[in-house]
């Protein structure tokens, strides 16, 4: 057994990094990719769905992959601060890794649309935290302007670093599956990261061939990797914020998974062409199916996942339903946040604590009625 020093020491053949990089890491990825045994029977579908638990990382979202990256890069090109705009994930994850490095962070976020946990950790990380009365893309176009002067470097996904760093989630299920699924199922919001699991795939299809793009045949690390072919990418969005199934820009999104409540994508050319290479689709949750399968993902698995990364699993029971996706198939679904990012959204939903006076009976009691249930 190794220490395991994260994404960057894992893959550093396969990332934009060389021996004097300093690397600023948390020990981000190696999440766990985990089978459902009981949602598939008791809907009656026979097929394989797992879960990628991206919560499971340093700050509890997949921006962690990111940002070790983005951190990095910014600090080997001698930056002193990094800033984003946010829905709360990215904000969080910037916050933490520019504590790591000891540089600074400022963070634009929706004025009261950002879920508590996640405010919590910018906060906490001592990052400069600034609220904007208007929603994320107002942020993302605010932190484009500042940037051309001021000396901040932007650690949003325009970023190319953020994309690389993220491409490592497909590295790992093709590890673990032995290829790639037939089917990979993300939440899309700006549309980063489903390019970056993409890229990830995209980069371990390689048979050693001479008509490989990427190494004509000579590469060593596509050996090692090697899938057979690569998914149908699904990208799922709420439906107050829906530009991709919509084929239109949202200029006012608004649903319960704030995570992806984002009208304008940076990563909008991207995705479709993801889309088109993948031969997969874009489709959209209304955020009651989003809560009910967040809660039945919880009830019946034990992952606790945050509303915006049910979408996936959401969207994928959906199409399931409906035969877009064929039983007998491996699907992966991407759970990009942990449930403790958003206490407010799970306490809302979920049955409230009985009170009673602290006697062996009454427990016993309550026992008993639960039970009889
Ligand atoms: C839990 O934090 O954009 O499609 O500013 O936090 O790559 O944008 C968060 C996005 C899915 C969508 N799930 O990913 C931010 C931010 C969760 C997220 C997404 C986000 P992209």
């Amino acid at each position: 057994m190794t220490h395991y020093t994260g994404l960057i020491e894992r893959y550093r053949n396969r990332l934009p990094v060389g021996p004097d990089t300093p690397i600023i890491s948390l020990g981000e990825g190696n999440t766990p990719l985990i089978e459902l045994r009981n949602l598939p029977k008791k809907l009656g579908k026979d097929v394989r769905i797992l879960v990628k638990f991206e919560g499971l990382n340093p700050t509890g979202s997949f921006k962690d992959r990111g940002m070790t990256m983005a951190v990095t890069k910014a600090v080997e090109a001698g930056s002193k601060a990094i800033i984003c705009a946010s829905t709360g994930n990215t904000s969080a994850a910037a916050a933490a890794y520019a504590s790591r490095a000891g540089i600074a962070s400022f963070v634009l976020i929706p004025e009261g649309k950002i879920a508590l946990g996640k405010l919590s950790q910018a906060m906490m990380h001592g990052s400069v935290v600034i609220q904007i009365n208007g929603n994320f893309d107002d942020g993302m176009r605010l932190v484009r302007e500042v940037a051309e002067s001021a000396p901040v470097t932007i650690v949003n996904s325009v970023n190319p670093f953020r994309l690389q760093g993220q491409k490592t989630a497909s590295f790992e299920i093709i590890e673990e599956l032995g290829d790639a699924p037939d089917y990979h199922a993300l939440p899309v919001g700006n549309a980063g990261n489903i390019t970056a699991h993409w890229i990830g795939y995209s980069e371990s299809v390689c048979q050693n061939t001479r008509s490989c793009v990427h190494c004509e045949g000579k590469c060593p690390y596509h050996k090692e990797i090697a899938a057979t072919k690569r998914p149908k990418m699904l990208g799922y969005q709420a439906a107050g914020s829906a530009p991709f199934s919509r084929l239109a820009f949202v200029d006012d999104p608004e649903t319960v998974a704030t995570a992806i409540r984002i009208g304008h994508p940076v990563s909008w050319k991207q995705a479709w062409q993801v889309k088109e290479e993948s031969g997969g689709w874009f489709d959209e949750c209304t955020d009651s199916e989003i809560l009910k399968v967040q809660k039945l993902l919880a009830q019946s698995e034990g992952i606790f996942c945050e509303p915006a990364s049910a979408t996936s699993l959401a969207g994928v029971l959906m199409d399931l339903e409906r035969g877009k996706i064929e039983e007998g198939s491996t699907i992966v679904c991407t759970l990009t946040g942990h449930g403790l990012k958003d206490p407010d959204t799970a306490i809302a939903q979920s049955t409230r604590p009985v009170t009673v006076d602290a006697t062996r009976s009454s427990i016993e009691k309550i026992i008993l009625e639960n039970l009889a249930k």
